[in-house]
């Protein structure tokens, strides 16, 4: 290790630090401008972008809708955390730690807000009662998959995704650290997959949808450009698992909700507001 770092006795704010998302990430919670967020005509109000952690929501909606619960019809309205939506106040009121995704439920006499993604996937699997065993066996099971994600993403994302994809250069010492851990967390998983389908009660349910957004799309390839370093195709159990979730035709409609990056415009639906935006996007395809 070449240059070190001595910290200050009482560290201050650089705004200039460089990296990705250098721009957004403030020390400071609130809003930083007035916003009302527009209300569509659903009850549910979904506030979001599709990064790992946005996805896991339209893939449940999408799947709940595909399972016939037309109660879960949503708006889906689209976040640009990078130009700093998640300040403004209106997002502020749904979600005050300024995070996709966030989401009301208007169909209470008070709406009710609802925001980190385990408590919104725990939240609609509750309220339609489907994609969570029934059993107490296997509802305990899939909380503790669900909350294993929630703890251990961090890990991959703000751990081994920042300092591998988004650091302003690449120290070995982070990179080293959380590429260990990435791979224990494939491991645990690949070894839990190796006896098991699915991740809790023999049922395919949130606490797979949660860990598919993130782990599935590592190992399909579609994460921090890192799958041959990460050697990804070496959890075999979790690629196989990753590639059933993946051909489920609810998860591609909800992959493509509030999708707003890449160069593929055919996967993005930038909102979505009714199921047919998925026929019309197929049919701009078409036309091209
Ligand atoms: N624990 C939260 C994490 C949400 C989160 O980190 N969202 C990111 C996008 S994946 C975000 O909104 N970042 C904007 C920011 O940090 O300002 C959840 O699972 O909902």
């Amino acid at each position: 290790m070449t240059d070190t770092y001595t910290p200050p006795k009482v560290w201050t704010w650089d705004a200039a630090n460089g990296g990705e998302f250098a721009s957004i990430n403030r020390p400071i919670a609130g809003a930083t401008h007035d916003k009302d967020l527009p209300v569509g005509k659903h009850p549910i109000q979904l506030y979001s972008l599709a990064t790992p952690n946005g996805v896991k929501v339209t893939i449940l909606l999408e799947e709940l809708l595909a399972v016939g619960h037309s109660g879960a019809e949503y708006d889906a309205w689209l976040v640009r955390i990078n130009k700093g939506d998640q300040f403004g106040s209106g997002f502020v009121e749904v979600n005050p730690n300024s995070k996709i995704p966030a989401m009301m439920d208007r169909s209470s006499e008070t709406p009710t807000r609802v925001f980190e993604s385990g408590s919104i996937l725990l939240y609609l699997a509750e309220k339609f009662g489907d994609f969570m065993p029934t059993d107490p066996a296997g509802r305990v099971e899939a909380m503790n998959w669900l909350f294993w994600q929630m703890g251990s993403a961090p890990y991959l994302g703000g751990g081994f995704g920042h300092f591998y994809a988004y650091a302003p250069e690449k120290f070995e010492y982070p990179i080293d650290r959380f590429s260990m851990e990435a791979k224990r967390q494939l491991d645990v998983l690949d070894r839990h997959l190796a006896d098991n389908e699915w991740f809790a009660g023999g049922e395919y349910s949130i606490a797979d949808i949660a860990i598919w957004s993130w782990y599935g799309q590592l190992v399909l390839g579609r994460l921090y450009n890192a799958a041959e370093f990460l050697d990804v195709a070496s959890y075999t159990n979790v690629v196989r698992w990753a590639k059933a979730i993946d051909a489920r035709p609810a998860v591609t409609r909800g992959m493509m909700v509030n999708r707003a990056m890449g160069d593929d415009l055919s996967k993005q639906l930038h909102e979505r507001h009714d199921a047919s935006d998925f026929e019309t996007k197929t049919q701009d395809k078409l036309q091209k």
